[in-house]
Formats: C-alpha cells, sequence, structure tokens
C-alpha cells in the first residue's frame, strides 16, 4: 500500500514482508503508468518489482483498481471521512463546517464529524454546539488532546475502518490529534497566528498512519474554503437532516429544489435551511452566465 509521497518516490509498504527484509520500500514508477495517466495515490494497492532489500527499493509495475477516491486530499481506498473542526480557535464558523461536511457527504462514504479542543468551552457551551450540530445530523465525537477527552471513543471507532482520512481547516488540530491517538508519533504540529487564530499550513502531504493492525488514517493538510458541490439537483441528500426528512415525508414534485415553488413540503424550520437555499441560489448564479455566454456565442 502507497503510504506516502514524496516528491517523485512513492513510499510503499509490504503486505508480507520478508523476515529479514524492510517492510517500506522507496519506489519509483515504471513510466508506462505514467503514460496511462494512472496516477498512483496514498492508499492506492499496488505491485512492485525488482525489489532491491540492501536499499529498500522498488518499482512499482500495477496499481489495483480502486473502491473509491478523494480528490482533495487526494486519498484512494478510504472508507470513512473524518471532518475535523475546532469548538474554538479558529473560531467555530457554522458556513465552513457545513462546506466541509458537504463535500464530504458528495463522496457517498462514511462521514463522522469530530469536533476539537473541547478544553477551550465550557460544559454549557458544549452541549450547546452538540445539539446544533446533532439538529444538522450528526453525533459529533467531542476530543480534546489536552485533556484526552474522546480519545478512547475514537480509537474503538477507527480501528474498525481499513482506511480513514482526517480533514478539516488549518489549526485545528489534526495532527495533534493523531499524535495523541498514536503513541510514538511525533507529526509536526503549528502555532496558530493573527486576531482570527487560523492554522498556518503546517502539514503539507497527506501520509498514512498505520493505527491498528489493518486499520490507517491519513493526515492531510488543512485548507480553509471548501468549494460547493456542484451538481444543485443533488444537493438535498447532502444535508442528513433534510435527508431525514425527505424520507419521512417526500416532497411531492419530482425535481424540487424546495426553494418557493407553492406546494412543496419540506419545512423551512431548520437551522441550515437558509445555507442550503443559499447554495442552491449561489449554484443556479454560477450555471446562468454560462448558459447566457453560450446563448451569445450561438448569436
Ligand atoms: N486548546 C487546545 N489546543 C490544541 C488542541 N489540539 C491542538 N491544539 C493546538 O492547535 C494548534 C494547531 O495544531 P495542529 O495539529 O498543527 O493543527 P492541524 O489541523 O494539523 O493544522 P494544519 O496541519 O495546518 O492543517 C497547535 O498550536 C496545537 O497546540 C487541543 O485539544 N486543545
Ligand atoms: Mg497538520
Ligand atoms: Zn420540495
Amino acid at each position: 500500500m502507497v503510504v506516502a509521497l514524496q516528491a517523485n518516490y512513492l513510499e510503499v509498504e509490504l503486505e508480507h514482508p520478508p523476515a529479514d527484509g524492510p517492510s517500506r520500500l522507496l519506489c519509483t514508477r515504471r513510466t508506462r503508468l505514467n503514460h496511462r495517466g494512472a496516477l498512483v495515490h496514498v492508499g492506492d494497492r499496488v505491485q512492485v518489482e525488482a525489489i532491491d532489500p540492501d536499499h529498500a527499493r522498488a518499482v512499482v509495475a500495477e496499481v489495483e483498481p480502486r473502491i473509491s477516491f478523494l480528490v482533495r486530499p487526494p486519498v484512494a481506498n478510504a472508507s470513512c471521512i473524518l471532518v475535523a473542526v475546532a469548538v474554538d480557535q479558529p473560531v467555530f464558523d457554522a458556513d465552513q463546517v457545513s462546506r466541509f461536511l458537504l463535500t464530504a457527504e458528495k463522496t457517498g462514504l462514511q462521514v463522522l464529524l469530530v469536533l476539537t479542543k473541547c478544553d477551550l468551552l465550557n460544559d454549557d457551551a458544549l452541549s450547546q454546539l452538540r445539539q446544533r450540530v446533532q439538529g444538522w445530523g450528526y453525533e459529533p465525537i467531542l476530543v480534546s488532546t489536552h485533556s484526552g477527552l474522546g480519545l478512547e471513543q475514537l480509537r474503538a471507532q477507527l480501528a474498525k475502518i481499513p482506511i480513514s482520512v482526517l480533514c478539516g481547516p488549518s489549526g485545528v488540530g489534526k495532527s495533534a490529534l493523531l499524535n495523541g491517538l498514536l503513541p510514538g508519533l511525533a507529526l509536526r504540529v503549528g502555532a496558530l497566528s493573527g486576531r482570527l487564530q487560523r492554522g498556518r499550513h503546517t502539514t503539507r502531504h497527506v501520509e498514512l498512519h498505520e493505527f491498528a493492525h489493518g486499520s490507517r488514517v491519513a493526515d492531510t493538510p488543512g485548507f480553509n474554503r471548501p468549494e460547493l458541490p456542484d451538481d444543485v439537483s443533488n444537493l438535498e441528500v447532502l444535508f442528513p437532516e433534510l435527508r431525514a426528512q425527505l424520507a419521512q415525508h417526500p416532497c411531492r414534485f419530482r425535481n424540487c429544489l424546495h426553494r418557493d415553488e407553492p406546494g412543496c413540503g419540506v419545512t423551512r424550520n431548520w437551522e441550515r435551511y437558509p445555507l442550503y437555499r443559499r447554495a442552491v441560489d449561489e449554484l443556479l448564479d454560477v450555471s446562468r452566465p454560462f448558459r447566457a455566454d453560450s446563448d451569445r456565442d450561438r448569436q
């Protein structure tokens, strides 16, 4: 399995390492792999050949078919996305958190919401925040690497998942969390900066860390503002609270966007409805100028 990429090299962990040889190999790839446009990513299962055990080198010859692929961060074969956001420092920003959640939901993989730095809020504020995200359809995992809160629970969850991906804004403590979960790991953790206490993009590349036998977690570089998903007709399935509502009371119109359609059965009294609305409007707005342009081109 490819566990890290370094410049032009792939770090590959062997499934059955020889007793007297290295368990990880630094690999180049056969040029024909590049020609076919088959890029190799972290999480890929690959076949290696031309193994040089003395220097722990080899060549990647084939990439196995994938069960999933995330574009950003680029990870193959993940089955769960952990969206990590801080309860504070950087400040909890519902719009930003939702953008991460929508992007994660769009993959169709299991999505877990992890609230980090829980030591920074008192119990009341914390339970308010928990209720708030429960209203969005998420049962959050509350953690703190400072107090140790939730680490056992998260460890138990992750041990069941072959590859999970930890993503979220810069500075929320993703690398610190993995250090807390995996004794012996010493990932670089960065200070926050500025009035908004943003992260400084400390982690620069994607890397998989073995967690328990057969289960790995990817640390990824934080980024701050994911794009909204671009398919307006599928937006409703990306909101778990809307999904639940529609499962119980399906809207009677096919292709309804649940905006101002008379007779639409979707209620408006849920917290993220305005966000849903804005997302729909924004996406329709984005598509309109393109249509206008192509109309003009035709004239
Ligand atoms: N109060 C508090 N601070 C934390 C906790 N975990 C991490 N931090 C601090 O948050 C800052 C950022 O931590 P990182 O682990 O580098 O954050 P990151 O999400 O990996 O950031 P990028 O790699 O830039 O995406 C550091 O100053 C940590 O000391 C926590 O549980 N509580
Ligand atoms: Mg990091
Ligand atoms: Zn409707």
